[in-house]
């Protein structure tokens, strides 16, 4: 355990080694389908390069990098450019630390274009995010489900992300378990998803 429960109304997902927790009605309906919107219109979409096991791979979805900070996103072999929050995320930002009581420089945006636009398991441990950061993930359009690994029992849980939802991702969760977003091909429909982070200069 890492904490008093943020969301007792709703779901505890991982209370052992780390701590995933969702409010699955986090924004109205409305008001989440006015951001999915406004992000889709305001966001400069890019896909980009990383480099995997050695070879050149474009990501299955498209993302961007924002940090009014000026800080860089260093990751598998890749270094995304910083963007200053627009508008929307600005508020949505507002929002997160306000239900989270958590503070966050920063986050990385993804649109997931269709169902076979995907993350395959990563923890998001990087030096940058620090030791036990936490994570706050708000998800519009599409429902897509979320997968976490335990990284030694192999234990795994599913859940589905719906819109309008935050799921906040704290303590040792990066360190003892991996996440998901896998494709599921009969989605037609798009998918915003905002992560919003702590980063550190080190990144720079
Ligand atoms: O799209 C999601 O729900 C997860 C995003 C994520 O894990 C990431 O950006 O690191
Ligand atoms: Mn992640």
């Amino acid at each position: 355990m890492t904490g008093p429960t943020l969301f007792p109304e709703s779901g505890v997902i991982v209370d052992r080694d780390g701590r995933a927790e969702l409010d699955p009605a986090f924004i109205d309906w409305q008001e989440a389908d006015l951001l999915l919107a406004r992000l889709t219109d305001e966001v400069p979409w890019e896909q980009a390069d990383l480099i995997m096991f050695g070879r050149r791979v474009t990501e299955p979805r498209m993302s961007v990098w924002f940090s009014p900070d000026g800080i860089d996103y260093v990751y598998s072999g890749t270094r995304r450019a910083s963007h200053p929050f627009t508008p929307a995320l600005a508020a949505l930002h507002r929002m997160v630390e306000t239900r989270t009581g958590a503070r966050f420089n920063s986050a990385l945006v993804n649109l997931y274009r269709d169902g076979h636009d995907r993350l395959g398991w990563h923890s998001d441990n990087e030096e940058c995010n620090g030791p036990e950061p936490t994570i706050a993930s708000v998800s519009l359009g599409a429902e897509r489900f979320f997968d976490l690994r335990h990284r030694d029992s192999g234990d795994t849980r599913r859940v589905l992300l719906p819109h309008g939802s935050l799921l906040v991702m704290s303590g040792r969760l990066q360190e003892c378990w991996v996440h998901q977003v896998p494709a599921m091909t009969k989605v037609r429909a798009p998918r915003v998803n905002v992560t919003f982070r702590w980063v550190h200069g080190a990144a720079q």
